[in-house]
């Protein structure tokens, strides 16, 4: 077993929720704080409730519990923080700061900021963009991103804080919902395909987005967290691929397991969004600087997912 103490902020939210237990089976259980601002109480780990736009707080529960690394995962994502862009911008620009400071003043070992495929806008190439393009997101999720990405070069370069960080494209999963995203259709429609409902999707059938499976997300994360860090040439954030589809091809791969599975579209405000950002991902500097190889494609997550959500509401197929 490592010897690290983990604090993860966000725990509750869709990442942290399915993180959890492979740090826990990493560090030991007993290594790994899970903290949020809201408590289940289904909570599986060591809990604490943090807010963390409150440094007090954060510092405290460093200090206490002998943080070594920080997982920092609470952020407002691309659509809900455009019902609020100023709130948006606070709490993601309040919360990394907080971390980015914790990590110099407690010499953390290593800190991990999420960036996502939200930091790129409209100039960026559309496929296979680059590692490096322009950054000119259209969202205040997106512009909080940027800024965290190189808020997060400046505290490596003039306070060596070990700070890394992945573009996370849109992230599936069974085991939460995510909440306020632009690609939460690709979730919520998995939900609805398992209980024998319809689904009205609002994003046009043909909207290209790159996405990654959980477990592809969450060994990415740690795989990244582990490699040594001469290896990372990358500060800002890792460009990161799992596959891209569009709602008409994942609707496609539902209906091999459900064939009656109908699908309508209603795109809303959220279409504009998925629009600025890239279709594809070129994720090569991630492969060559530490070994990054995704091993879930459409059908294979198509087919866990149905596996996992059908456990779940008790359906037999
Ligand atoms: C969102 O849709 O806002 C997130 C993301 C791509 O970062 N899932």
């Amino acid at each position: 077993m490592k010897k690290e103490t983990i604090l993860v902020i966000g725990a509750n939210g869709q990442i942290g929720t399915a993180l959890l237990p492979r740090l826990q089976n990493t560090y030991g259980f007993g290594n790994v704080i899970a903290t949020d601002v809201r408590q289940t109480g289904t909570e599986e780990a060591i809990f604490e409730l943090l807010d963390a736009t409150n440094a007090l707080a954060l510092n405290d529960i460093v200090q206490r519990r002998g943080i070594t690394q920080i997982y920092h995962l609470a952020a407002v994502l691309s659509a809900k923080g455009e019902t609020d862009p100023l709130w948006a911008w606070n709490l993601n620009m309040q919360t990394l700061l907080n971390v980015l400071e914790a990590g110099r003043t407690f010499n953390l070992h290593k800190v991990f900021v999420p960036s996502s495929i939200a930091a790129f806008g409209e100039h960026a190439p559309k496929q296979e963009t680059p590692q490096s393009s322009v950054l000119d997101p259209a969202t205040v999720y997106g512009i909080s991103k940027v800024a965290a990405e190189n808020w997060s070069v400046y505290y490596h370069k003039r306070y060596g804080l070990d700070v890394r960080s992945l573009r996370y494209p849109g992230v599936i999963s069974y085991q939460s919902m995510p909440g306020g995203g632009t690609t939460d259709y690709a979730v919520a429609i998995y939900h609805e395909a398992v209980q024998g409902h319809d689904f009205e999707c609002f994003l046009a059938a043909d909207t290209r987005l790159p996405m990654i499976y959980m477990d592809d997300a969450l060994r990415a994360t740690l795989e990244l967290m582990e490699a040594p860090a001469d290896n990372i040439t990358v500060r800002t954030s890792y460009n990161l691929a799992g596959m891209s589809f569009t709602p008409a091809e994942l609707t496609a791969s539902i209906q091999r397991h459900f064939p009656d599975f109908k699908v309508t579209y209603a795109p809303d405000f959220r279409q504009a969004i998925a629009d600025s950002w890239p279709q594809s991902i070129d994720d090569s500097v991630a492969k060559k600087d530490w070994g990054w190889k995704p091993d879930f494609d459409l059908p294979k997550m198509t087919f866990e997912m149905i596996n996992h959500l059908n456990e779940l509401y008790h359906v037999t197929v």
